[in-house]
């Protein structure tokens, strides 16, 4: 395999003194008469969880990565490059769709829901291979996806012609369960050499038409299989195993481009090709992965986290050898690309990227750029956490807190993990960039400009459209009780309750997910009878998951204590009113097994009702507007429903309850008048319980019965 780098390498630096050769005159498509001019094929290399120290051109000490570096040497080091999101899936929303994914509330990994086609990237955002058929290119991904899995959110459904990979977060390395298109198969090769050998077919297939290839690869994301022996005999000067294991990944995937580029060498298609390679995210937060000399990890703001290896190659068009220290950033991806194909962006939206061609050629002098990150959490009001985070993530008692940055170079204000709920802080990353000395303090005038642009970027985005916090493992979760011989595996509808997975007409504003079901009481002919009931929350058909031992009160909130046997524990008791509906809402979060739930049991005498949005006066108010908003339900409510706008600035950490007036089934409330350039978020909410005086996130999720989706404006 090492004759092969070298063989690959002298040829890449052949064609690098072509490059260098037509660079002086004007650009000619060398060697590519199959494409036609202006029709560049682009190809996107995405690593996954690469540190930005663990490449040799970034100074990685232990093993080598000639393949990527080669593209150092035959295009521009971007010094500075940066993705969106420190961690996969909102990453990649960013990168395809060239958006801050907070645009379109995509800010966290999406739960595995394959019947909720909303959680991905909404169906009118536009995917760069959309943008490029016009053009008249084949569309090919390959790798890993995580862009959500519902069928509708299939690669092949947003824009790619082909597609060869997994749809979720990772995979294991070895018989990974893959899609072609949507037809399942298992590979049987190392996962790293069958992404390779695809992305490889793909040019060989399509190397006489304009092609967009995105070539995801997880390596080298876990699970840290041990890659075959040719690699980790490669490797073999590393003692640490893990680092070793790590290192192979890694030069898996540096054969993987190696061979890509090799391909299109063969294919004389090198001069005619724009190349991105850069990773996802930065390392995760282990001993044998590498950011030097950058600080902080993966599911961070710090550099470590959104800071990562980046080249820029197009032979003839793009200088070789050079280092690019502007600030960089994976949204640029589309506009690069958009521009260097001769391809229309939708003019109907707001792109956040650059055309860096001009730049990255010399012939423009470089913009001053200012750049935005946020990972949004509720934070201490808001419900509870994964219990089993680290410290560092989960705040106490409640939900993690917002962590955000905005570089405007060479600037960066940052409140990053270790900092949520105190004073942002300040770095000068051209002397600084491992961030160790805080100028906050000396320098409050620059903090103050810093976070004004961050203000006024954050207005126009919405909240996260749902979190990742479903408990997988409680599934079924089911009522045994009296009423149905507590049969713990009774999965049939009432008894079973049902996930909901936001974002939905049913689920939360600030995303979070519920288990929900309705019971009807009736002296006959309903789920059950009058009177005084016991029953356990099951979850996985399993005593050792129960959920009991409390006396339920209608149309309030308590949490349930968790409990563990091999028989059913203490039950909860409840007692049900003849000729009333009563709704169970559970939040659901992250390893609830363990610990307790928020229940809250409401009563209505009909159906419960579902509500929309159905309007909003003036459609873009001003500081002197007070904005109606009407609402309309399903069908007429019962008394015991009221309807309420929820309203906020602050992404539902905190909201305005208002009760709105109307009857049947149309309803208004009126938002009074903000100030300039404030974000207000609304939507509207069903509960029997007075939320006028409640304002937290938490308490007003305990208690929802039902809402609608958000909206949002920016006073004008
Ligand atoms: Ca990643």
């Amino acid at each position: 395999m090492r004759s092969q780098f070298c063989v690959n390498r002298r040829s890449i630096v052949r064609a690098a003194i072509t490059a260098l050769l037509l660079i002086t005159g004007s650009f000619v498509s060398s060697g590519a008469a199959q494409t036609p001019p202006g029709h560049p094929n682009i190809v996107l290399i995405l690593a996954d969880d690469l540190g930005y120290g663990d490449v040799s051109f970034n100074g990685c000490p232990d093993f080598t990565t000639p393949n990527i570096d080669s593209l150092t040497n035959t295009g521009v080091r971007c010094s500075n490059g940066y993705v969106t999101h420190p961690f996969c899936s909102p990453s990649r929303a960013g990168l395809l769709t060239g958006r801050y994914q907070q645009r379109f509330g995509y800010e966290n990994q999406p739960s595995v829901d394959a019947s909720n086609p909303r959680l991905g990237i909404p169906a009118q955002e536009v995917l760069l291979p959309q943008i490029l058929k016009p053009a008249g290119y084949v569309c090919g991904m390959v790798g890993k996806w995580h862009l959500g899995v519902a069928s509708s959110l299939n690669p092949t459904k947003r824009g790619f012609d082909e597609f060869f990979g997994f749809l979720g977060s990772e995979s294991p390395y070895y018989n990974a369960a893959l899609l072609r298109g949507t037809t399942r198969l298992t590979e049987t090769a190392y996962l790293t050499d069958a992404f390779t050998r695809e992305a490889v077919s793909f040019i060989q297939r399509h190397a006489t038409q304009p092609f967009f290839l995105y070539l995801a690869y997880n390596a080298v994301h876990k699970p840290y299989n041990t890659p075959p022996k040719s690699y980790m005999d490669r490797v073999a000067n590393i003692t640490n195993n893990s680092r070793r294991v790590y290192a192979a990944m890694t030069l898996a995937l540096d054969d993987g481009v190696g061979q890509v580029l090799q391909t299109l060498q063969q294919q004389n298609l090198l001069n005619n090709t724009l190349i991105f390679f850069l990773s996802d995210n930065g390392a995760r937060n282990v001993p044998f992965a590498r950011n030097y000399p950058l600080r902080g990890y993966k599911f961070n703001v710090l550099e470590g986290g959104i800071h990562v290896p980046f080249v820029v190659q197009w032979p003839g068009v793009l200088p070789a050898h050079a280092v690019y220290d502007q600030p960089v950033s994976s949204l640029d991806i589309v506009a690069t690309a958009a521009a260097a194909t001769g391809s229309q962006l939708p003019n109907d939206r707001v792109y956040d990227g650059l055309n860096l061609m001009p730049y990255l050629t010399g012939s423009q002098v470089s913009p001053q750029r200012t750049l935005f990150w946020r990972w949004f959490g509720l934070g201490k009001d808001g419900p509870p956490c994964d219990l089993n985070a680290p410290a560092t993530i989960k705040s106490s008692g409640g939900s993690p807190g917002t962590i955000w940055a905005v570089r405007s170079s060479p600037l960066k204000l940052v409140s990053e993990r270790a900092r949520v709920g105190k004073p942002p802080a300040l770095y000068n990353l051209q002397n600084d960039v491992g961030e160790t000395q805080d100028l906050a303090p000396a320098q409050p005038a620059d903090v103050a400009t810093l976070k004004s642009l961050y203000d006024q970027w954050n207005s126009q985005t919405i909240p996260p459209r749902w979190v990742d916090n479903t408990d997988l493992n409680i599934q079924p979760l089911v009522l045994a009780g009296d009423w149905n011989a507590y049969n713990k595996n009774d999965a049939a509808t009432p008894w079973r309750l049902t996930r909901i997975t936001a974002p939905g007409v049913e689920g939360t504003p600030d995303g979070f997910n519920y288990f929900a079901t309705t019971i009807r009481v009736a002296a006959t002919g309903g789920n059950t009878t009058p009177g005084s009931h016991s029953f356990t929350f099951v979850g996985g058909n399993s005593y050792s998951k129960q959920w009991t031992g409390t006396a339920i009160n209608v149309d309030s909130a308590i949490s349930v204590p968790f409990f563990s046997g091999k028989a059913f524990g203490p039950p909860n008791t409840v007692s049900l009113e003849d000729g009333y509906y009563y709704s169970f809402r559970i939040l659901d979060w992250h390893s609830q097994v363990g610990s307790s739930m928020k229940v809250a049991v409401m009563k209505t005498s009909a159906p419960p009702v579902a509500v929309r949005l159905s309007g909003q006066t003036p459609t873009a108010p001003t500081s002197n507007d007070p904005v109606v908003v009407s609402i309309s339900t399903t069908h007429p409510k019962s008394v015991e429903e009221r309807v309420y706008l929820r309203w906020s600035t602050d992404m539902f950490v905190s909201s305005h309850m208002i009760a709105a007036s109307g009857s049947g089934q149309n309803y208004a409330a009126t938002i009074p008048p903000q100030q300039v350039g404030t974000g207000v978020q609304y939507c509207a909410v069903i509960s029997t319980v007075d939320l006028t005086p409640v304002a937290a996130s938490g308490a007003i999720d305990s208690l929802t019965l039902a809402t609608s989706s958000v909206s949002h404006f920016v006073v004008q």
